[in-house]
Protein backbone atom coordinates (compact mmCIF):
# COMPACT_ATOMS: atom_id res chain seq x y z
CA UNK A 1 0.00 0.00 0.00
CA UNK A 2 0.97 4.28 -0.04
CA UNK A 3 0.48 6.23 2.79
CA UNK A 4 0.77 9.56 1.24
CA UNK A 5 1.24 12.55 3.93
CA UNK A 6 -1.43 15.33 3.01
CA UNK A 7 0.36 18.77 2.66
CA UNK A 8 -0.83 21.18 5.45
CA UNK A 9 -1.92 24.07 5.64
CA UNK A 10 0.94 25.85 6.40
CA UNK A 11 2.80 25.11 3.01
CA UNK A 12 5.52 27.51 2.15
CA UNK A 13 9.06 28.02 0.73
CA UNK A 14 11.38 28.71 3.44
CA UNK A 15 14.51 27.19 1.67
CA UNK A 16 15.31 25.27 4.96
CA UNK A 17 16.63 22.19 3.59
CA UNK A 18 20.44 22.51 2.35
CA UNK A 19 21.41 20.17 -0.57
CA UNK A 20 17.99 20.51 -1.59
CA UNK A 21 18.28 22.26 -4.92
CA UNK A 22 14.06 23.03 -5.59
CA UNK A 23 13.68 24.60 -2.17
CA UNK A 24 17.00 26.45 -1.97
CA UNK A 25 16.25 28.17 -5.47
CA UNK A 26 12.56 28.61 -4.49
CA UNK A 27 12.94 30.26 -0.76
CA UNK A 28 10.76 33.08 -0.44
CA UNK A 29 7.93 32.09 -3.49
CA UNK A 30 4.83 32.46 -2.29
CA UNK A 31 3.07 29.09 -1.82
CA UNK A 32 -0.25 28.24 -2.43
CA UNK A 33 -1.59 25.26 0.36
CA UNK A 34 -4.56 24.56 -1.25
CA UNK A 35 -3.65 23.83 -4.14
CA UNK A 36 -0.93 21.88 -2.30
CA UNK A 37 -2.97 19.60 -1.15
CA UNK A 38 -5.48 19.75 -3.39
CA UNK A 39 -2.53 17.97 -6.07
CA UNK A 40 -1.51 15.65 -3.85
CA UNK A 41 -5.02 14.39 -3.41
CA UNK A 42 -5.40 14.20 -7.31
CA UNK A 43 -2.71 12.08 -7.04
CA UNK A 44 -3.92 9.67 -4.61
CA UNK A 45 -7.30 9.61 -5.85
CA UNK A 46 -6.77 8.40 -8.99
CA UNK A 47 -4.24 5.84 -8.03
CA UNK A 48 -6.89 4.92 -5.65
CA UNK A 49 -9.65 4.59 -8.93
CA UNK A 50 -6.74 2.03 -10.37
CA UNK A 51 -7.84 0.00 -7.71
CA UNK A 52 -4.26 0.38 -5.65
CA UNK A 53 -4.24 0.41 -2.19
CA UNK A 54 -4.32 3.99 -0.62
CA UNK A 55 -3.87 5.25 2.65
CA UNK A 56 -3.59 8.91 3.74
CA UNK A 57 -1.59 10.56 6.89
CA UNK A 58 -3.22 13.66 8.39
CA UNK A 59 -0.26 16.70 8.32
CA UNK A 60 1.30 17.64 11.41
CA UNK A 61 0.23 20.53 13.61
CA UNK A 62 2.26 23.97 12.85
CA UNK A 63 3.28 26.45 13.96
CA UNK A 64 5.56 24.46 16.48
CA UNK A 65 4.84 26.38 19.44
CA UNK A 66 5.80 23.58 21.74
CA UNK A 67 9.69 23.88 19.64
CA UNK A 68 9.52 27.49 19.63
CA UNK A 69 8.43 28.03 23.34
CA UNK A 70 11.42 25.63 23.77
CA UNK A 71 13.84 28.09 22.25
CA UNK A 72 12.78 30.69 24.79
CA UNK A 73 9.60 32.50 22.90
CA UNK A 74 6.89 32.95 26.12
CA UNK A 75 3.46 33.92 26.50
CA UNK A 76 0.00 33.04 25.13
CA UNK A 77 0.83 31.04 21.85
CA UNK A 78 -0.25 34.18 19.75
CA UNK A 79 2.38 35.80 21.56
CA UNK A 80 4.74 33.03 21.04
CA UNK A 81 4.25 33.05 17.10
CA UNK A 82 4.48 37.16 17.47
CA UNK A 83 7.82 36.97 19.39
CA UNK A 84 9.57 34.42 17.58
CA UNK A 85 8.21 36.03 13.75
CA UNK A 86 9.83 39.55 15.35
CA UNK A 87 12.78 38.37 16.63
CA UNK A 88 13.93 35.00 14.54
CA UNK A 89 11.76 35.09 11.69
CA UNK A 90 14.10 31.72 10.38
CA UNK A 91 13.02 29.82 13.08
CA UNK A 92 9.87 30.43 13.03
CA UNK A 93 9.55 29.52 9.44
CA UNK A 94 11.28 26.06 10.40
CA UNK A 95 8.49 25.68 13.07
CA UNK A 96 5.79 26.44 10.57
CA UNK A 97 7.49 23.82 7.77
CA UNK A 98 4.11 21.65 6.36
CA UNK A 99 7.39 18.93 5.56
CA UNK A 100 5.34 15.90 6.99
CA UNK A 101 3.99 15.79 3.86
CA UNK A 102 7.03 14.40 2.27
CA UNK A 103 6.08 10.75 3.77
CA UNK A 104 8.81 8.57 2.37
CA UNK A 105 10.95 10.24 4.93
CA UNK A 106 8.15 9.49 7.68
CA UNK A 107 9.70 5.82 8.89
CA UNK A 108 11.49 2.35 7.28
CA UNK A 109 9.11 -0.39 6.92
CA UNK A 110 9.88 -3.72 6.54
CA UNK A 111 7.24 -6.13 5.64
CA UNK A 112 6.14 -8.94 8.04
CA UNK A 113 8.00 -11.63 5.74
CA UNK A 114 11.05 -10.14 6.48
CA UNK A 115 11.09 -9.94 9.88
CA UNK A 116 12.07 -12.49 12.96
CA UNK A 117 8.68 -11.95 14.52
CA UNK A 118 6.51 -11.91 11.18
CA UNK A 119 5.38 -8.37 12.23
CA UNK A 120 5.45 -5.35 10.21
CA UNK A 121 8.03 -3.63 11.48
CA UNK A 122 8.40 0.68 11.48
CA UNK A 123 11.20 2.72 12.32
CA UNK A 124 10.32 6.63 12.25
CA UNK A 125 12.84 8.65 11.11
CA UNK A 126 14.31 11.34 13.59
CA UNK A 127 15.30 13.38 10.76
CA UNK A 128 18.25 15.33 12.63
CA UNK A 129 20.23 16.91 9.85
CA UNK A 130 17.75 19.62 9.80
CA UNK A 131 15.57 21.14 12.57
CA UNK A 132 11.99 21.79 10.55
CA UNK A 133 12.18 18.04 10.04
CA UNK A 134 13.27 16.70 13.38
CA UNK A 135 10.44 18.38 14.35
CA UNK A 136 8.04 15.49 12.66
CA UNK A 137 9.10 12.66 14.49
CA UNK A 138 7.12 12.18 18.17
CA UNK A 139 3.71 13.49 15.71
CA UNK A 140 4.91 10.61 13.19
CA UNK A 141 5.33 8.29 15.85
CA UNK A 142 1.74 8.76 17.43
CA UNK A 143 0.10 8.87 13.86
CA UNK A 144 1.45 5.64 13.16
CA UNK A 145 0.75 4.16 16.44
CA UNK A 146 -3.00 5.36 15.81
CA UNK A 147 -3.16 4.05 12.65
CA UNK A 148 -0.89 0.29 12.89
CA UNK A 149 -2.60 -0.15 16.10
CA UNK A 150 -2.94 -3.97 16.15
CA UNK A 151 0.76 -4.82 17.94
CA UNK A 152 0.05 -8.47 16.94
CA UNK A 153 0.59 -7.73 13.55
CA UNK A 154 2.40 -4.16 13.58
CA UNK A 155 5.31 -3.21 15.51
CA UNK A 156 6.17 0.86 15.51
CA UNK A 157 9.46 1.02 17.13
CA UNK A 158 10.57 4.70 18.43
CA UNK A 159 13.21 6.83 16.70
CA UNK A 160 16.63 5.99 16.97
CA UNK A 161 18.45 8.26 18.94
CA UNK A 162 18.46 11.95 17.86
CA UNK A 163 22.41 12.16 17.12
CA UNK A 164 24.13 12.99 14.01
CA UNK A 165 25.96 9.42 14.36
CA UNK A 166 22.37 7.72 13.62
CA UNK A 167 20.67 10.20 11.01
CA UNK A 168 18.05 8.78 9.44
CA UNK A 169 15.23 9.85 6.67
CA UNK A 170 13.08 6.60 6.47
CA UNK A 171 12.51 5.33 3.51
CA UNK A 172 13.56 7.51 1.00
CA UNK A 173 16.78 5.56 1.58
CA UNK A 174 15.24 2.17 0.98
CA UNK A 175 13.69 -0.59 -1.38
CA UNK A 176 12.42 -3.59 -0.65
CA UNK A 177 12.98 -6.13 -3.31
CA UNK A 178 11.16 -9.33 -3.55
CA UNK A 179 8.93 -11.56 -5.75
CA UNK A 180 5.83 -11.94 -2.94
CA UNK A 181 4.73 -9.54 -0.38
CA UNK A 182 4.44 -13.01 2.38
CA UNK A 183 8.06 -14.24 1.11
CA UNK A 184 11.40 -13.24 2.47
CA UNK A 185 12.66 -10.00 0.22
CA UNK A 186 15.87 -8.63 0.17
CA UNK A 187 16.42 -5.37 1.88
CA UNK A 188 18.44 -2.27 0.56
CA UNK A 189 19.53 0.45 2.64
CA UNK A 190 21.30 3.13 1.11
CA UNK A 191 23.67 5.90 3.45
CA UNK A 192 25.56 8.99 2.57
CA UNK A 193 28.04 8.73 5.14
CA UNK A 194 29.88 6.74 8.18
CA UNK A 195 28.65 8.20 11.18
CA UNK A 196 31.65 9.22 12.68
CA UNK A 197 34.00 7.16 10.82
CA UNK A 198 36.27 8.51 7.70
CA UNK A 199 35.47 7.11 4.23
CA UNK A 200 34.04 9.62 1.37
CA UNK A 201 32.03 12.09 2.27
CA UNK A 202 30.14 14.83 0.14
CA UNK A 203 32.06 17.99 0.51
CA UNK A 204 29.26 21.07 0.46
CA UNK A 205 26.13 19.04 1.21
CA UNK A 206 25.18 16.78 4.04
CA UNK A 207 25.07 13.21 3.95
CA UNK A 208 22.08 12.79 5.84
CA UNK A 209 21.20 9.25 6.57
CA UNK A 210 23.90 7.11 8.17
CA UNK A 211 25.33 3.63 7.62
CA UNK A 212 25.05 3.69 11.22
CA UNK A 213 21.30 3.99 11.15
CA UNK A 214 20.63 1.93 7.92
CA UNK A 215 22.73 -0.63 10.79
CA UNK A 216 20.54 -0.56 13.09
CA UNK A 217 16.79 -0.59 12.09
CA UNK A 218 17.87 -3.70 10.08
CA UNK A 219 18.92 -5.15 13.87
CA UNK A 220 15.78 -3.83 15.37
CA UNK A 221 13.26 -5.36 12.17
CA UNK A 222 14.87 -8.72 13.33
CA UNK A 223 15.74 -8.28 9.23
CA UNK A 224 18.33 -11.69 8.07
CA UNK A 225 21.26 -10.35 8.06
CA UNK A 226 21.86 -12.83 4.80
CA UNK A 227 18.86 -10.80 2.75
CA UNK A 228 20.25 -7.16 3.81
CA UNK A 229 22.63 -5.13 1.49
CA UNK A 230 24.07 -1.74 2.25
CA UNK A 231 24.90 0.40 -0.37
CA UNK A 232 26.86 4.39 0.03
CA UNK A 233 25.54 7.27 -2.59
CA UNK A 234 27.87 8.74 -4.45
CA UNK A 235 29.06 11.84 -2.34
CA UNK A 236 29.59 13.85 -5.42
CA UNK A 237 26.17 13.28 -6.27
CA UNK A 238 24.91 14.41 -2.85
CA UNK A 239 26.88 17.49 -3.54
CA UNK A 240 25.17 17.84 -7.37
CA UNK A 241 21.39 17.46 -5.54
CA UNK A 242 21.35 14.27 -4.34
CA UNK A 243 20.04 14.49 -1.06
CA UNK A 244 18.46 11.60 -0.70
CA UNK A 245 18.61 8.04 -2.81
CA UNK A 246 15.28 8.41 -4.21
CA UNK A 247 16.20 11.18 -5.95
CA UNK A 248 18.23 9.47 -8.06
CA UNK A 249 16.76 5.24 -8.10
CA UNK A 250 13.69 3.62 -7.37
CA UNK A 251 13.20 0.01 -7.09
CA UNK A 252 9.97 -2.37 -6.52
CA UNK A 253 9.35 -5.67 -6.83
CA UNK A 254 12.31 -7.43 -9.07
CA UNK A 255 13.59 -4.17 -10.50
CA UNK A 256 15.29 -1.36 -9.99
CA UNK A 257 15.75 1.85 -11.86
CA UNK A 258 18.45 3.94 -11.49
CA UNK A 259 20.71 6.65 -12.86
CA UNK A 260 24.13 5.72 -13.57
CA UNK A 261 25.88 7.84 -11.07
CA UNK A 262 23.62 6.72 -8.51
CA UNK A 263 25.74 4.59 -6.00
CA UNK A 264 29.39 3.92 -5.17
CA UNK A 265 30.91 1.11 -7.14
CA UNK A 266 27.78 0.84 -8.98
CA UNK A 267 28.61 -2.41 -10.80
CA UNK A 268 29.76 -4.14 -7.70
CA UNK A 269 26.12 -3.51 -5.73
CA UNK A 270 24.24 -4.16 -8.75
CA UNK A 271 26.27 -7.36 -8.99
CA UNK A 272 25.26 -8.21 -5.01
CA UNK A 273 21.54 -7.56 -5.75
CA UNK A 274 21.28 -10.21 -8.55
CA UNK A 275 22.91 -12.55 -6.27
CA UNK A 276 20.95 -11.69 -3.15
CA UNK A 277 17.32 -10.63 -4.51
CA UNK A 278 18.03 -14.08 -7.24
CA UNK A 279 17.10 -14.56 -11.08
CA UNK A 280 13.86 -12.20 -10.42
CA UNK A 281 16.16 -9.40 -10.36
CA UNK A 282 16.80 -6.29 -13.25
CA UNK A 283 17.92 -3.24 -13.57
CA UNK A 284 17.73 -0.54 -15.67
CA UNK A 285 20.27 2.17 -15.36
CA UNK A 286 20.15 5.42 -17.26
CA UNK A 287 23.14 6.34 -18.88
CA UNK A 288 24.56 10.35 -18.28
CA UNK A 289 24.18 10.41 -21.85
CA UNK A 290 21.03 10.20 -21.78
CA UNK A 291 19.96 12.03 -19.26
CA UNK A 292 22.40 13.49 -17.43
CA UNK A 293 22.61 13.96 -13.40
CA UNK A 294 21.57 17.51 -13.20
CA UNK A 295 18.43 16.86 -15.53
CA UNK A 296 17.46 14.17 -13.59
CA UNK A 297 17.59 15.99 -10.70
CA UNK A 298 15.91 18.65 -11.94
CA UNK A 299 12.92 16.90 -13.39
CA UNK A 300 12.83 14.41 -10.28
CA UNK A 301 12.49 11.27 -12.98
CA UNK A 302 13.65 8.67 -10.73
CA UNK A 303 11.20 10.15 -8.20
CA UNK A 304 8.76 8.64 -9.73
CA UNK A 305 6.49 5.73 -8.01
CA UNK A 306 6.91 2.48 -9.46
CA UNK A 307 3.62 0.18 -9.19
CA UNK A 308 3.67 -3.56 -9.96
CA UNK A 309 0.47 -4.11 -11.97
CA UNK A 310 -1.63 -7.58 -11.62
CA UNK A 311 0.25 -8.63 -14.67
CA UNK A 312 3.75 -8.11 -13.38
CA UNK A 313 4.13 -5.53 -15.70
CA UNK A 314 5.02 -1.55 -13.58
CA UNK A 315 3.32 1.30 -13.68
CA UNK A 316 5.38 4.47 -13.10
CA UNK A 317 3.95 7.70 -11.60
CA UNK A 318 6.40 10.53 -12.72
CA UNK A 319 6.35 14.17 -12.45
CA UNK A 320 5.05 16.03 -15.52
CA UNK A 321 8.33 17.84 -15.55
CA UNK A 322 9.79 14.97 -17.13
CA UNK A 323 7.40 15.61 -19.94
CA UNK A 324 8.13 18.68 -20.85
CA UNK A 325 12.08 18.06 -20.98
CA UNK A 326 13.11 16.08 -24.07
CA UNK A 327 15.63 13.96 -23.01
CA UNK A 328 13.48 12.96 -20.10
CA UNK A 329 10.30 12.44 -21.92
CA UNK A 330 12.38 10.04 -24.40
CA UNK A 331 14.23 8.43 -21.41
CA UNK A 332 10.53 7.73 -20.33
CA UNK A 333 9.10 6.13 -24.29
CA UNK A 334 12.32 4.26 -24.23
CA UNK A 335 11.33 2.45 -20.93
CA UNK A 336 8.06 1.94 -22.23
CA UNK A 337 9.15 0.40 -25.69
CA UNK A 338 8.80 -3.17 -26.24
CA UNK A 339 8.57 -5.95 -24.09
CA UNK A 340 9.88 -3.79 -21.59
CA UNK A 341 9.36 -4.72 -17.84
CA UNK A 342 7.50 -1.14 -17.21
CA UNK A 343 4.46 -0.94 -19.28
CA UNK A 344 2.88 2.30 -18.52
CA UNK A 345 3.38 6.35 -17.33
CA UNK A 346 1.03 8.00 -15.51
CA UNK A 347 2.38 11.75 -14.76
CA UNK A 348 0.87 14.25 -12.26
CA UNK A 349 1.41 17.84 -11.85
CA UNK A 350 2.82 18.03 -7.94
CA UNK A 351 4.44 21.14 -8.88
CA UNK A 352 3.77 22.60 -5.14
CA UNK A 353 5.44 20.16 -3.47
CA UNK A 354 7.93 19.70 -6.36
CA UNK A 355 9.10 23.06 -5.61
CA UNK A 356 10.45 21.99 -2.50
CA UNK A 357 11.67 19.18 -3.95
CA UNK A 358 9.28 16.20 -3.59
CA UNK A 359 8.16 14.38 -6.07
CA UNK A 360 5.35 11.50 -6.44
CA UNK A 361 7.65 9.19 -4.60
CA UNK A 362 9.02 11.50 -1.30
CA UNK A 363 5.01 11.72 -0.99
CA UNK A 364 4.60 8.33 -0.04
CA UNK A 365 5.42 5.80 2.24
CA UNK A 366 5.48 2.45 1.01
CA UNK A 367 3.62 -0.31 3.45
CA UNK A 368 3.92 -4.02 2.78
CA UNK A 369 1.16 -6.04 3.76
CA UNK A 370 -1.14 -8.35 3.33
CA UNK A 371 -4.34 -8.51 2.97
CA UNK A 372 -5.12 -10.20 6.84
CA UNK A 373 -2.60 -6.69 7.90
CA UNK A 374 -4.16 -4.86 5.68
CA UNK A 375 -7.63 -5.75 7.00
CA UNK A 376 -5.76 -5.17 10.69
CA UNK A 377 -4.99 -1.20 9.78
CA UNK A 378 -7.63 1.78 11.25
CA UNK A 379 -9.99 1.96 8.63
CA UNK A 380 -10.84 5.09 8.22
CA UNK A 381 -7.17 6.43 6.66
CA UNK A 382 -7.77 4.05 3.87
CA UNK A 383 -9.48 6.34 0.50
CA UNK A 384 -12.17 5.27 -1.04
CA UNK A 385 -14.31 7.91 -2.88
CA UNK A 386 -16.10 9.04 -0.11
CA UNK A 387 -13.00 9.93 1.83
CA UNK A 388 -11.78 11.40 -1.14
CA UNK A 389 -14.31 13.85 -1.67
CA UNK A 390 -14.32 14.80 2.00
CA UNK A 391 -11.06 15.77 1.99
CA UNK A 392 -11.29 17.86 -0.72
CA UNK A 393 -14.47 19.92 0.78
CA UNK A 394 -12.65 20.05 3.95
CA UNK A 395 -9.35 21.28 2.00
CA UNK A 396 -11.05 23.98 0.07
CA UNK A 397 -12.70 25.16 3.24
CA UNK A 398 -9.80 25.08 5.44
CA UNK A 399 -6.38 26.06 3.28
CA UNK A 400 -5.46 29.38 2.20
CA UNK A 401 -4.87 29.91 -1.83
CA UNK A 402 -1.74 31.92 -0.60
CA UNK A 403 1.31 32.02 1.79
CA UNK A 404 3.98 33.89 2.02
CA UNK A 405 6.82 34.35 4.98
CA UNK A 406 5.09 37.19 6.50
CA UNK A 407 2.03 35.43 6.93
CA UNK A 408 3.79 32.66 9.22
CA UNK A 409 3.65 35.80 11.94
CA UNK A 410 -0.46 35.89 11.74
CA UNK A 411 -1.55 34.32 14.34
CA UNK A 412 -4.81 33.20 12.62
CA UNK A 413 -2.75 30.47 10.74
CA UNK A 414 -2.05 28.86 14.57
CA UNK A 415 -6.05 28.67 14.62
CA UNK A 416 -6.97 28.03 11.42
CA UNK A 417 -4.27 24.90 11.25
CA UNK A 418 -6.00 23.21 14.60
CA UNK A 419 -9.44 23.86 13.98
CA UNK A 420 -8.43 22.27 10.34
CA UNK A 421 -6.32 19.34 11.82
CA UNK A 422 -9.10 18.95 14.32
CA UNK A 423 -11.37 18.43 12.12
CA UNK A 424 -9.39 16.15 10.30
CA UNK A 425 -8.58 13.83 12.87
CA UNK A 426 -12.56 13.36 13.29
CA UNK A 427 -12.80 12.88 10.13
CA UNK A 428 -9.97 10.01 10.01
CA UNK A 429 -11.90 8.74 13.14
CA UNK A 430 -8.50 9.09 14.77
CA UNK A 431 -7.27 9.26 18.24
CA UNK A 432 -5.72 12.46 19.76
CA UNK A 433 -2.24 12.82 18.22
CA UNK A 434 -1.45 16.46 17.99
CA UNK A 435 -0.16 18.56 20.93
CA UNK A 436 -3.42 20.77 21.02
CA UNK A 437 -5.48 17.57 21.64
CA UNK A 438 -3.19 16.23 23.86
CA UNK A 439 -1.73 19.02 26.62
CA UNK A 440 1.23 21.17 27.04
CA UNK A 441 2.01 17.08 28.36
CA UNK A 442 2.59 15.68 25.05
CA UNK A 443 4.60 18.33 23.37
O1 LIG B 1 13.72 17.20 3.39
N1 LIG B 1 12.09 19.70 1.59
C1 LIG B 1 12.21 18.30 1.90
C2 LIG B 1 11.89 17.44 0.70
C3 LIG B 1 11.88 15.99 1.03
C4 LIG B 1 11.72 15.13 -0.16
N2 LIG B 1 11.67 13.77 0.22
C5 LIG B 1 12.26 12.74 -0.41
N3 LIG B 1 13.17 12.91 -1.32
N4 LIG B 1 11.97 11.56 -0.02
C6 LIG B 1 13.61 17.95 2.43
O2 LIG B 1 14.59 18.41 1.81
C7 LIG B 1 11.94 22.09 2.08
C8 LIG B 1 11.15 22.95 3.05
C9 LIG B 1 11.39 24.42 2.87
O3 LIG B 1 12.49 24.81 2.46
O4 LIG B 1 10.47 25.24 3.18
C10 LIG B 1 12.07 20.65 2.54
O5 LIG B 1 12.12 20.38 3.72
Amino acid sequence: MNFDGIPGPTHNYSGLAQGNLAAERNAQQIANPREAALQGLAKMRALAARGIAQGVLPPQERPDVAALRALGFHGRDADVVARAGRQAPELLAACSSAAAMWAANAATVSPSADCADGRVHFTPANLVTHFHRALEAPTTTRVLRAIFADTARFCVHDPLPAAPQFGDEGAANHTRFGEAIDRPGTELFVYGRRGLSAGPMPARYPARQTREASEAIARRHGLDPARVVFAQQRPDTIDAGVFHNDVIAVGEGGLLLCHERAFVDQPALLRTLSRVVGPAFRSIVVRESELPLADAIATYLFNSQLIERSDGRFLLVAPAECRAHRAASEVLDRLTTGDAPIAEILTFDLRQSMRNGGGPACLRLRVPVTSVERAAIRPNVLLDEDLAAALENWIRRNYRDRLESADLRDPALLDESRRALDELTRLLRLPAVYPFQLGPAAA
